[in-house]
């Protein structure tokens, strides 16, 4: 072949390769655009950067690739929008839920609150209701055992103030004689008739009312001393010596004495160191069966003392709680009966330091003016820290009371209602005096 023939081989071989390539181009420029909300059957190819576009040869991105790459990028912007949204709504739904869980608890709380506060209220009330009836048992108890005195004293009082207007001097005179004849005692009558004068002068005195108020403060204030009794102690013999002279009730009133401390759980040593009759150590073991508790007695005759230090002694070996020492209330020796009881005072304190840590002297109300005669003539000899006045039940002396705690300063500890067991009172000043001068149903309603 010519050179010439290759020549125009080769230029045709050229233009074909041109013209295909323009026609390839071309064809792809031409190819058509998906229509619009529909989605390209093959993913538009993401267009490549410019440079390497230039690379593969390739002219760069067509208006209509990059409206496409804008749609994507918008709905993906969409996506995520939504899904921010969503997400916002999940929390603000939980937050809501929470806010509603909490408001539902503290609801809870408050109404558990309520119901407490309710329950509370109720149980205090119910504590009241029966600390008023508790009152009123206790009160009713007493005023059984002062029967007698309400009778005596009260109705009398109360009959000399019927119907008065006014305080003259017959009725203060009557009065006088009242408190007198009721072993309220000539003192303490002189004070109370002062008092009334100064009182209710001036007053209607058909109210009344204003009497018997006037009168049950002035006896309270009279029998509101108080008993300076030390405390117990763990471990030591509590120890109380009971004085009193013959038939007042000592032994029956350490039985009851015993039977109260044993009914708060008190372990009780009785002494009988009343050894003068063999009927009294007997009595007081027969206390002792009944309570029960131990008695420690001497021979018939033996020295009171040594009995009641022996009693000590063994409370202190057995770790009893309470020692009661009973005692002669009259003595068929040459022994004067104080001059023995001040030696069974020195003897208790050497066996047990600080004892006696009660002197309770008994007297009888239905003595009267002697009981307070017999406070003044035991109260020398040794220091007495407390009364029992007994068999209150059978007297209309109960104004006694009055004049022993004017005249004596001694405060009353028990009072005695009767022969039984349980009839030994701790002496509670405003409700003997409520139980003296009170309507029962006054009591109730005033506690
Ligand atoms: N009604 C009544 N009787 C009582 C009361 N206390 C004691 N008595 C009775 O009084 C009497 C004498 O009581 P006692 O305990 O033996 O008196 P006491 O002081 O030990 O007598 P002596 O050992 O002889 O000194 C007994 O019949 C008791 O039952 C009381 O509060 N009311
Ligand atoms: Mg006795």
């Amino acid at each position: 072949m010519s050179s010439l023939q290759i020549l125009i081989v080769a230029a045709v071989v050229v233009l074909i390769v041109v013209a295909a390539v323009v026609l390839r181009s071309r064809g792809r420029r031409a190819a058509p655009l998906p229509p619009p909300g529909r989605k390209p059957e093959v993913e538009p190819r993401r267009e490549a950067e410019p440079a390497v576009r230039a690379a593969e040869g390739r002219a760069p991105a067509a208006p209509a690739e990059v409206e496409a790459g804008e749609a994507a990028a918008k709905e993906a912007a969409a996506k995520e929008a939504a899904a921010k949204e969503a997400a916002a709504k999940e929390a603000a739904a939980k937050e809501a839920a929470a806010k509603e869980a909490a408001a539902k608890e503290a609801a809870a709380k408050e109404a558990a609150a309520k119901e407490a506060a309710a329950k509370e209220a109720a149980a205090k009330e119910a504590a009241a209701q029966e600390a008023r009836a508790e009152k009123k048992r206790r009160v009713e108890t007493v005023r059984k055992g002062l029967q007698a005195t309400r009778g005596g004293l009260v109705a009398r009082l109360s009959r000399l103030f019927q119907g008065k207007k006014e305080l003259s001097p017959e009725l203060l005179a009557s009065i006088e004689e009242v408190l007198i004849t009721s072993d309220v005692g000539a003192r303490t009558t002189d004070r109370l008739v002062a008092r009334v004068k100064e009182g209710l002068s001036g007053k209607d005195l058909s109210d009344e009312r204003l009497v018997w108020e006037f009168l049950r403060e002035e006896a309270r204030a009279i029998l509101g001393l108080r008993a300076e009794v030390p405390p117990m102690r763990a471990g030591e013999p509590y120890v109380i010596l009971v004085l009193g002279v013959n038939g007042v009730g000592k032994t029956t009133t350490i039985g009851k004495l015993a039977s109260r401390y044993k009914s708060e759980g008190k372990s009780v040593l009785l002494a009988a160191a009343d050894t003068f009759r063999a009927a009294a150590v007997q009595q007081l073991q027969i206390w002792g069966r009944r309570v029960p508790c131990e008695v420690v007695s001497g021979k018939e005759g033996a020295d009171p003392s040594s009995v009641a230090f022996a009693a000590i002694e063994r409370a202190k070996a057995d770790k009893v709680d309470v020692v009661i020492v009973d005692t002669a209330g009259r003595l068929h020796t040459k022994v004067p009966l104080m001059d023995e009881l001040k030696k069974i005072h020195r003897v208790v304190g050497k066996a047990q330091e600080g004892a006696p840590h009660e002197v309770l002297l008994v007297l009888d109300a239905n003595t009267g003016q002697n009981a307070i005669q017999q406070a003044a003539t035991f109260r020398e000899a040794v220091q007495v820290t407390g009364i029992v006045l007994t068999k209150l039940d059978g007297t209309a002396k109960g104004g006694v009371i009055l004049g022993i705690c004017d005249e004596q300063k001694i405060p009353v500890r028990f009072i005695g209602v009767g022969e039984g067991i349980e009839d030994l009172r701790p002496f509670e000043p405003d409700l003997f005096v409520s139980a003296l001068f009170d309507d029962v149903d006054e009591v109730s309603a005033a506690a």
